[in-house]
């Protein structure tokens, strides 16, 4: 989404909006309003109440509100709050290192395929290691599509393979050798312990074990994925939430051109 031509829109609307100190927007212009949510190891009752207000003090919120609340089981109080943070933060000075290309629909990315590259290239797609989630890639690979978005195996000028999940890293590398790839996808949403982090590296090992890893474009994906993230661990670009097929597609034809230079 084009932040900043929303921005430009209530900066021109309100001129108390100053990019150099931004609070939330609740109902008027910097009133900072804030809902959260979290639930405390207490039983239900007025002093819970007081201890999430204290917490939400303490957490730099004025005027904290408790709006909802359950016990979840016996000794668990879940909350819906709502306070004003006292915070700012300076969106001027904001660097956020993002996949460079220009993206394309569809059919101009196989128009760009026929006319710079002139083959079809061959991508494959997986979720590896133990990660089990499959709607994530399968929104960037099936025909099908996602939100209006048609994925890669509907591209004339791409051959995408999707290995579905917890496919395991050799497993994946020995298709792509098969397969003579020019691009990997690898999804990832299972975070916890960062088994992400230890499943994506390994992959960069064994791909570069096998003297490969210069010779794809390897790229990764998943809500928690960033593309500062993926670069750091040894990809080429990652692409986080509300990325559609479009955007790996112009990618990777784009990236592969780069290359290339064909
Ligand atoms: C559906 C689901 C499941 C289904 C999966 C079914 C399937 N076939 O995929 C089932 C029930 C099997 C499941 C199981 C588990 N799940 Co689950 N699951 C979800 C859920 C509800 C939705 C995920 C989803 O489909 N999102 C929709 C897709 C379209 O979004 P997406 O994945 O972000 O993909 C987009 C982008 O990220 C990006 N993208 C994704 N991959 C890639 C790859 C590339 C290359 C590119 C370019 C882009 C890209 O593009 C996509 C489209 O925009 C989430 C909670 C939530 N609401 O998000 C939990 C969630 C992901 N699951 C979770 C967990 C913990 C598990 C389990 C471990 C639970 C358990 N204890 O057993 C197991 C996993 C077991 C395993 N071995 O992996 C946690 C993960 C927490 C964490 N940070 O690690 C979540 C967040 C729930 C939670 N709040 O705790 N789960």
């Amino acid at each position: 989404m084009s932040g900043g031509l929303y921005s430009m829109q209530s900066k021109d609307f309100d001129k108390t909006l100053d990019f150099s100190k931004v609070k939330p927007y609740g109902d008027t212009m910097n009133d900072g309003k804030v809902q959260l949510s979290f639930t405390l190891p207490v039983p239900t009752g007025a002093e819970a109440i007081e201890a999430a207000k204290q917490l939400l003090k303490q957490m730099g919120f004025e005027n904290p509100q408790v709006v909802f609340y359950k016990e979840l089981t016996p000794g668990y109080t879940f909350f819906n709050c709502y306070g004003s943070t006292m915070h700012t933060v300076d969106y001027s000075t904001i660097y956020v290192p993002k996949v460079e290309s220009d993206v394309m629909d569809m059919h101009e990315t196989d128009q760009y395929i026929k006319d710079n590259i002139g083959r079809p290239l061959v991508i494959i797609g997986a979720s590896t290691g133990t990660d089990a989630h499959t709607v994530g890639i399968d929104a960037i690979m099936n025909m099908k599509g996602y939100a209006g978005h048609y994925g890669l195996e509907r591209y004339e000028m791409i051959d995408a393979y999707n290995l579905g999940s917890q496919v395991p890293n050799e497993e994946f590398i020995a298709k792509a050798i098969e397969l003579k790839a020019d691009a990997l996808l690898v999804s990832q949403t299972v975070t916890q312990k960062d088994v992400h982090i230890k499943n994506l590296v390994e992959l960069v090992e064994l791909l570069e074990a096998e003297g490969l890893r210069k010779k794809v474009i390897l790229a990764c994906g998943g809500p928690r994925i960033s593309h500062e993230l993926a670069q750091e661990l040894g990809y080429d670009a990652g692409f986080g939430m509300n990325t559609y097929a479009d955007d790996v597609a112009s990618y990777i034809a784009q990236e592969f051109v780069r290359r290339n230079k064909v």
